[in-house]
């Protein structure tokens, strides 16, 4: 058999893996490893910034030409780019929101723009180098637009985005100036990955308020479409530790360590300088800890501090803030034999960090925040006999996997101060643990994160284009009423002709709305089938010829008449008073929310409450009035952001069959966008055809986008035949 060709993954990242100077060297990072797991099953390519500015051509062809042979595609950023783009927008923006630090958040004018071009500098890359067929793996903060601006030029692309860092809270998020735009380019993507439930469950909370998107817990449909969301928290390559601390050059630098630190433990920190990672609050735990101790010459901190972003203002005094803390700690506590803090403001080799973690009795990991926190893992894999204990910030995304570390509290320096004296003096219990935590970290590595990310896009449904065969069909059924010697259209109002308004008053036909019905009731019947009160219809609509009914089928309106008239003719409300008062009780419980007292229905209205208060709130009053209105006359429908209780003889579908007991049709069309459209599209009759607006569940034979999209097919259906 013809061995097929491995799908392709892309993988779009700001930065590419390669170091280029004189030479190009691939440098081996986090995602590098994590893919490599899946390099059997997949071709890998990568799109991303070389990390180089230069602007001549011929530089720019022959970097271009000796990255391809490593199947990297290079995305060449300009000084200013680099400045507006990624230390300004990214690091100064992005990066202090997304880690709790709102204080530090700086938006200049031209970094947005930078921000825009420079994400769509990424995605004209991908839209002309992907095939179909291909998957997209876009990565983190700093490309968030990117999904939105692919999939308006190729849909069909399957497109994956995993966020890196935290997803901060809604009150968080809701600072950044473009916070819109930002989800409204992310949620493009088919899906969407985070380290732990907290961030997913934030993202979903702004997707809720600032979109109004009705997002579930694991994705969400947006025009037709679904995009999943995951947690995934990220492994580490555990293999090239285990393997790293076998080598000659990390057995060579664990002599030296052991010889230099003998009689000492090492408690060790290894972090990009940041002011997240709470190197401050650390110092003080440490200062503490080492005014406890009468003899604490016997205990050494080791920081390996990585230089970063020393251009942001921010970083700079973070170092000297730094700097300044352990001379005093240092001028306190040392004398002639022993300094109780080395700082090293540089990166190690590998060999040499893999020998710091296992020569450590103790990591000392205590970020204010961190989306997952990779050292702490690492750190567990250089310790085969389990004898490393773990202090471990419970804000580190890490907690969540890792919780038999000693979890600490940073903004608690005496919580740090107590892990602390307990690692040091490591009680077997600890050893016992750290073991079984290595255990997992070993069976969860990066591989098994990138196989499983990737597993789940693949699984995520496929592109259907609008041509497909359901528009086919719906174009036949247009085809077919329009033919109609005599047909019936029935159509919601609100939320299918005309789109919602935040206050309902403000839902006004446009004047190309009442251009439509007066069209479409010069060839068909049109009865407009609302859950308005008759006075809204008869102000708004009432001049044209057409059947108005109100409040779901209590009273009506025929074209050419003047009066309304009720649909039955006795009707059972004694139950009204009863709802009224749980209602009363919701409305002062439930900030935002009223009630609407309309004849023979009463509505429950939470749309200007807390989407998420009032969604669960709804949630309580269904099962509350499910298990009290057995015995009375009523139906309990839930619509857009509304309860609604109202008397069980009056529905749509009822008004709707005692429309069509008056007159023959061949031919009966109807358009709902809610629930209570439902038992509309449910009546049982041969001629009739059913739509529905929006997502969600249906009986509807068709579904259409919005209420624009039902216009448009409205008016076709009235056009004049050719
Ligand atoms: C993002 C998120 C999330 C550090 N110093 C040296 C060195 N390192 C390596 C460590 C580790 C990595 O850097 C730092 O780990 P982080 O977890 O902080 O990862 P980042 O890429 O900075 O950050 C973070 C992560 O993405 C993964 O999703 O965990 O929360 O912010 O691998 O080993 N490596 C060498 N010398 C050093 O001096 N060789």
């Amino acid at each position: 058999m013809p061995k097929t060709k491995p799908t392709k993954i892309i993988t779009v990242a700001n930065r590419l893996p390669v170091t280029i100077s004189d030479t190009i060297r691939k440098s081996p990072g986090g995602l590098v490893s994590a893919l490599d797991g899946v390099k059997e099953e997949f071709q890998l390519h990568w799109i991303g910034w070389p990390g180089i500015v230069t602007d001549n051509p011929k530089r720019q062809k022959e970097i271009r030409h000796q990255l391809s042979k490593y199947d990297f595609s290079p995305v060449f950023l300009s000084e200013n780019e680099v400045d507006d783009y990624y230390q300004g927008y990214s690091n100064s923006a992005l990066w202090p929101a997304f880690h709790y630090f709102p204080h530090y958040v700086r938006v200049e004018d031209n970094w947005w723009k930078s921000y825009q071009e420079v994400n769509r500098k990424f995605a004209e890359r991908i839209i002309k180098e992907a095939q179909p067929e291909d998957l997209i793996w876009v990565h983190d903060y700093h490309l968030m637009l990117v999904p939105g601006y692919v999939k308006k030029v190729r849909p069909e692309l399957k497109i994956g985005f995993f966020l890196h860092t935290p997803f901060p809270s809604y009150e968080i998020f809701r600072c950044l100036p473009h916070r819109k735009e930002i989800l409204e380019g992310v949620i493009r993507a088919d899906l969407i990955g985070f380290h732990t439930y907290g961030y997913l469950r934030h993202f979903r909370s702004s997707l809720i308020r600032l979109l109004n998107i009705e997002a579930e817990m694991d994705g969400f449909g947006l025009d037709n479409k679904r995009t999943s969301m995951g947690v995934f928290p990220i492994g580490i390559n555990a293999k090239s530790f285990v393997e790293g601390i076998k080598t000659p050059e990390c057995k060579k630098h664990l002599k030296q360590l052991k010889q230099t630190y003998k009689g000492r433990k090492i408690v060790l920190s290894v972090e990009r300088l940041d002011y997240t990672k709470g190197v401050i609050r650390r110092l003080r735990a440490i200062e503490k800890f080492l005014q406890r101790r009468p003899k604490h010459d016997d205990v050494v901190f080791i920081f390996i501090s990585v230089p970063s972003r020393d251009v942001v203002k921010e970083y700079t005094q973070l170092r000297e803030d730094i700097s300044s803390m352990i001379g005093r700690i240092n001028g306190a506590f040392s004398d002639i034999h022993h300094t109780p803090i080395h700082f090293i403001h540089r990166s190690v080799e590998f060999s040499e960090l893999c020998a710091l973690y296992s020569a450590a009795s103790v990591a000392f990991v205590t970020p204010l925040i961190d989306g997952m926190n990779l050292v702490a893992k690492e750190y567990l894999a250089c310790h085969k006999d389990g004898k490393g204990s773990l202090i471990l910030s419970e804000f580190a995304g890490a907690a969540h996997e890792l919780y038999d570390a000693i979890i600490v509290n940073p903004y608690d320096i005496e919580s740090m101060v107590s892990g602390l004296e307990r690692a040091v003096d490591t009680e077997s219990h600890d050893q016992h643990r750290s073991s079984i935590m290595r255990q997992h970290i070993l069976e969860y590595d990066s591989q098994n994160w990138a196989r499983a990310f990737i597993r789940s896009l693949v699984h995520t449904p496929d592109y259907r284009s609008p041509s497909s065969q359901t528009n086919e069909s719906l174009k036949r059924m247009v085809q077919s009423v329009r033919k109609a010697k005599s047909a019936a259209v029935f159509l919601d109002y609100d939320g299918t002709l005309r789109e919602f308004e935040r206050y309902p008053r403000h839902a006004k036909p446009t004047q190309d709305i009442l251009k439509l019905l007066k069209k479409l009731a010069s060839k068909f019947d049109v009865y407009i089938l609302s859950g308005r009160k008759s006075e809204d219809l008869q102000e708004w609509m009432g001049q044209l010829p057409i059947t108005l009914i109100s409040e779901h089928g209590y009273q009506i309106r025929f074209a050419g008449h003047e009066k309304w008239k009720r649909m039955q003719k006795s009707l059972n409300l004694s139950w009204k008073q009863q709802i009224l008062e749980i209602l009363e009780r919701y409305v002062a419980t439930t900030p935002g929310s009223f009630i609407e007292d309309k004849n023979c229905a009463i509505v429950w209205h939470y749309k200007r409450s807390d989407p998420e208060f009032g969604a669960w709130k709804s949630q309580l009053l269904l099962g509350m009035l499910s298990e009290m209105t057995g015995n009375l006359p009523v139906e309990v429908h839930q619509g857009h952001f509304t309860i609604q209780i109202s008397a069980v003889q009056v529905s749509k579908g009822a008004a709707i069959q005692q429309c069509l007991s008056k007159k023959n049709y061949d031919m009966i069309l109807c358009a709902g966008d809610d629930q209570t459209d439902e038992n509309m599209f449910r009546v049982d009759h041969p001629a009739l055809q059913s739509i529905k607006v929006g997502d969600g569940e249906t009986a509807a034979a068709f579904q259409v986008k919005d209420p624009s999209a039902l216009r448009s097919l409205l008016n076709k259906l009235a056009a004049p035949a050719k």
